[in-house]
């Protein structure tokens, strides 16, 4: 029984030994017991009268269900792949029905390493991972986030901030536990419109409205007042802003008006406006007490909210007096780096990621080949973050690079620290690379959306995704793009490609031409 939390722990061990032709073996079986010892023990008496074999073949059978919906097949180099695939079972492993109260701690239960807490990681980079593959645990997240609604609130409180504000760090029970001396418990605010997005994505394409209406629009109006009330007038600058805040790069922890900050705390306000007008939500409205005056107080901010725009040469400063940062990265270190403009992992690039529509391509690359210079790795985050954007950005070959180094990072030990657990979020990543960067996905609310994109060095990659409760398979090749809608399905697919429209009808197949 564990000591804070009062959960009962069953694992019962067995061994057999035996001779087989001339060799002795001894086989060892362990089993977990669902929190109940005599179901441990029943368990493990089962699989040792079955043995090794049997007990083999079932683990098989049960590995290839869990990996039907996230199985990639693509033809890079097999240490690569085997790095990727390491890390999808990883992701399968962190997730279950049983672990509502823990979220996806970022190295899921396999090291000490952060204490099993709880970070953006699971909300920002694994959460949609989770959603394209495994909905059901999507919901598991989004659960285990809103029943500790309660904790943020005071959370928020304890900063003199208003609404609903994310601990950066939590575990089972909600609380704030961050270092205090890194001083980012009250800076690095990100992490409160992180999650209330993933109720928006969740609601986009699951089409499981519920959870929105139930949860989601609570949420995402509570993050919304926190941000208001973190944004201060500048008199300065005749405008609204959101100074004092921790940059999300890691190095930059005392600052004004980051870019991904901000243009997620604008997001989320406008998003609270939205859902507060609609009357669908008046329940949740009423709840938490939104009235006619707040809201046009919110609007009055959000007119004249500060985002960080494009200079003229098309680089977005990562935040107020980022560019007169030292460009020499020479000698820099994790402990010697906030006088520079070097970036434990690029903002700027991981605020593209919901917000692509919004920056044409040319200003993407320009952004990408500005920040990938200045960054320097200290995070497992950077590497697949930079395969992503890079594939996104059609950059393929920079982007393949990035990726297999990415992939390797846990079986070869990359940064060292392996042994405190393996790197959860850089493994959903991984998988945005390939499916969505190489294999062209995106999803929308009201299609799935393709386009070609397979690096020149692969001949194939297959995928499979979830879109309104459909699975849909994907084959492309050097020809083009077969989609395949489960024979399961129920509705009509409306797939867009070079902006025609098809609708793919449940156990049906459409080509689309390269
Ligand atoms: O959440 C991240 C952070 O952004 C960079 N340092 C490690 C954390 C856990 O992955």
């Amino acid at each position: 029984r564990t000591r804070g939390t009062d959960v009962n722990i069953a694992i019962s061990q067995k061994t057999k030994l035996y001779k087989s032709g001339k060799k002795t073996v001894l086989d060892l079986f362990c089993a977990a017991g669902d929190f109940d010892a005599d179901k441990a023990v029943s368990a493990v008496n089962e699989a040792c009268d079955a043995g090794y074999d049997k007990c083999l073949a079932r683990h098989v059978k049960a590995w290839n269900v869990k990996f039907k919906d996230t199985w990639v097949d693509f033809d890079e180099n097999p240490a690569i792949v085997q790095g990727f695939n390491f890390g999808q079972m990883h992701l399968n492993m962190a997730v279950d029905s049983v672990w509502t109260q823990t979220g996806v701690p970022i190295k899921g239960l396999t090291g000490h390493g952060y204490r099993f807490a709880v970070f953006w990681d699971m909300d920002f980079h694994m959460f949609p991972y989770y959603l394209y593959t495994k909905p059901d645990f999507a919901k598991l997240i989004l659960q285990y986030r809103y029943g500790q609604i309660d904790k943020y609130r005071e959370n928020a409180a304890r900063w003199n901030a208003k609404g609903v504000q994310v601990p950066w760090e939590t575990q089972n029970d909600g609380r704030e536990v961050t270092a205090p001396w890194l001083c980012l418990q009250e800076r690095e605010i990100h992490i409160s419109a992180d999650a209330s997005y993933m109720f928006k994505l969740y609601d986009d394409i699951t089409g499981d409205h519920d959870a929105m209406v139930e949860m989601g629009a609570e949420f995402i109006m509570e993050t919304g007042r926190f941000y208001i009330s973190r944004i201060r007038w500048s008199d300065k600058n005749r405008r609204y802003e959101l100074p004092d805040i921790g940059c999300p790069d890691q190095y930059h922890t005392f600052a004004d008006n980051n870019f991904f900050i901000s243009v997620l705390a604008a997001w989320n306000i406008r998003y609270a406006i939205e859902l507060a007008q609609d009357p669908q939500y008046k329940g949740a409205v009423r709840k938490i007490g939104l009235d006619d005056a707040e809201l046009s107080e919110w609007r009055k901010i959000i007119g004249n909210f500060y985002v960080p725009k494009p200079g003229r040469n098309g680089i977005i400063e990562e935040f107020d007096g980022y560019f007169k940062l030292s460009e020499d990265l020479g000698g820099i270190s994790e402990l010697y780096c906030s006088h520079s403009q070097a970036v434990k992992q690029p903002d700027v690039l991981a605020g593209f990621a919901y917000f692509e529509d919004e920056y044409s391509l040319d200003i993407r690359r320009r952004n990408y080949r500005f920040y990938v210079d200045k960054t320097i790795h200290g995070s497992s985050l950077s590497l697949p973050g930079n395969a992503f954007c890079g594939a996104r950005c059609g950059l393929n070959d920079e982007a393949l690079y990035y990726l297999g180094r990415s992939c390797r990072m846990d079986l070869d030990d990359v940064n060292l620290d392996t042994e405190r657990g393996v790197h959860m979020s850089g493994y959903a990543v991984q998988w945005f690379a390939v499916v969505n960067g190489f294999g062209g996905l995106t999803l929308k609310k009201d299609a799935v959306c393709l386009s070609y994109n397979l690096p020149r060095q692969w001949s194939k990659l297959d995928y499979s995704f979830y879109w309104k409760g459909q699975h849909i398979f994907i084959q492309i090749d050097s020809n083009g793009i077969n989609v395949l809608s489960d024979k399961g399905n129920k509705i009509k697919i409306p797939v867009v490609y070079k902006r025609k429209k098809y609708l793919l009808a449940p156990g049906k197949k459409i080509k689309l031409r390269k």
